[in-house]
């Protein structure tokens, strides 16, 4: 199988574009994420923070211990979002086959598109290229014969980077003698597991294959082949419909007691949920509560529905969902719809999505809403659309635990 594939990668994505937007945070530990008074994690971080040892996922209170002096500011995830989609139309404008991973990360398969590695990295250079004209933004390009490969030569050379891997053999000689760690789904208890049988880099893992495939299996079999330099996944083009889920959630800064001050905010998270799935057009299958309690045990519990995006609907699915659980004080809750189908009645237009669809919502979320407006004092209808926002909707809950 010969392939030729792209990965692109966004230099510390949400940092970088606040530093765009306000010059004057340059050069500075950014921190992106909670605050450091509240509850939560880094989103992301700049370089400069890195230095500290802060990184992505680390827990606010952690990186606010490493870097005091640092710059913490939430996450504004409409304009990341805006921004995600300015740069897959960029991806997509070289190949038809982009599969997107995340936000600010894809694979593209160009081996259609050019007859050798040459033509490749013209292409490679043009989309860093275009990339910074469009967005004024820095991203990683790693090219390879297949998918691991360019992801490891996106990360080989960040921020910035540009990194080509044409062959097996370059790939087998980068990594040889490095730690198992880099080997792409080997994560943290992987590594910890071969780690105690001894096995420590990429060599280990060749001469050892049959112990590491008798551990793990399946994904035993797949780190083996990445040891070898083999992958033969193709790149599959993403669909919003592939998704697996939509869902909304928030943690609280102190512990929820009150479970009909819980309905209340599952008011709101539905509205986002179906808001967001009606951008896609989108309907659930099914629809699922997450519960986090006070002490970090995670519950979720889930009912099939027949297609729907109705936030009405959703709030009463997940309202007699919770109804029936332990009643312990909670510390993040969530809902959302899954196993998702395209919505057939429901042709999604650019008027849908720019409307304000206060007309058109049912009667029922209404109701609901003008009971919330008179419990808080807040007019939710006329600020539904920045209630959307993570921050906002952050906010907005804080301001209805404290006053409920
Ligand atoms: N992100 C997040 N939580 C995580 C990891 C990432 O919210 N645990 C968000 C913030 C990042 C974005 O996704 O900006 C992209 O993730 P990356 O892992 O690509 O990280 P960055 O782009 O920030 O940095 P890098 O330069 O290492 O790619
Ligand atoms: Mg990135």
């Amino acid at each position: 199988m010969n392939q030729i594939i792209i990965h692109v990668d966004m230099d510390a994505f949400y940092a970088s574009i606040e530093i765009r937007d306000h010059p004057e945070l340059k050069g500075l530990p950014l921190i992106i994420g909670s605050l450091p008074s509240e509850r939560g994690v880094v989103a992301t971080c700049s370089y400069e923070a890195r230095k500290f040892g802060v990184h992505s996922a680390m827990n606010i209170k952690e990186a606010y211990r490493l870097c005091p002096s640092g710059i913490y500011r939430r996450p504004n995830m409409e304009k990341y979002r805006a921004i995600s989609s300015q740069i897959r139309e960029i991806w997509k404008s070289y190949t038809p086959l982009v599969e997107t991973v995340a936000f600010d990360e894809a694979y593209l398969d160009v081996t259609d598109q050019v007859n050798n590695f040459e033509d490749a990295r013209k292409i490679g250079l043009e989309i860093k290229e275009k990339i910074k004209q469009k967005t004024g933004l820095s991203c990683s390009v790693g090219i390879a014969y297949c998918k691991t490969a360019a992801k490891t030569a996106s990360e080989e050379d960040k921020p910035n980077g540009f990194f080509e891997i044409p062959t097996p053999k370059d790939f087998i000689d980068l990594i040889i003698d490095r730690d198992v760690r880099v080997l792409h789904t080997v994560g943290q208890a992987t590594a910890k597991k071969l780690y105690s049988y001894g096995i420590k880099t990429v060599r280990d893992v060749r001469e050892n294959s049959e112990t590491v495939i008798n551990l793990f299996g399946k994904q035993g079999q797949l780190i083996v082949n990445f040891a070898f330099g083999i992958d033969e996944r193709k790149v599959i083009p993403y669909r919003p419909e592939d998704a697996k889920s939509i869902s909304r959630e928030v943690t609280f800064q102190q512990d929820v007691t009150n479970y009909d001050l819980l309905k209340d905010i599952l008011v709101l998270l539905s509205l986002c949920v179906e808001k967001r799935a009606k951008q896609h057009g989108l309907s659930g299958n099914g629809i699922t509560l997450k519960i986090t309690y006070a002490d970090m045990k995670g519950i979720t519990r889930s009912k099939r529905i027949f297609a729907s995006n109705s936030a009405a609907l959703i709030w009463k699915e997940a309202v007699k969902l919770l109804d029936k659980v332990d009643k312990r004080p909670v510390r993040l809750i969530g809902v959302g719809i899954h196993d998702l189908s395209i919505d057939e009645n429901r042709q999604v237009s650019v008027a849908d999505i720019l409307s304000n669809d206060t007309e058109n919502r049912d009667k029922e979320i209404s109701h609901l809403l003008m009971k919330l407006e008179n419990r808080y004092g807040l007019n939710f209808t006329e600020n539904l659309e920045k209630i959307y926002k993570a921050d906002t909707l952050h906010k907005t809950v804080e301001y209805m635990r404290k006053h409920f």
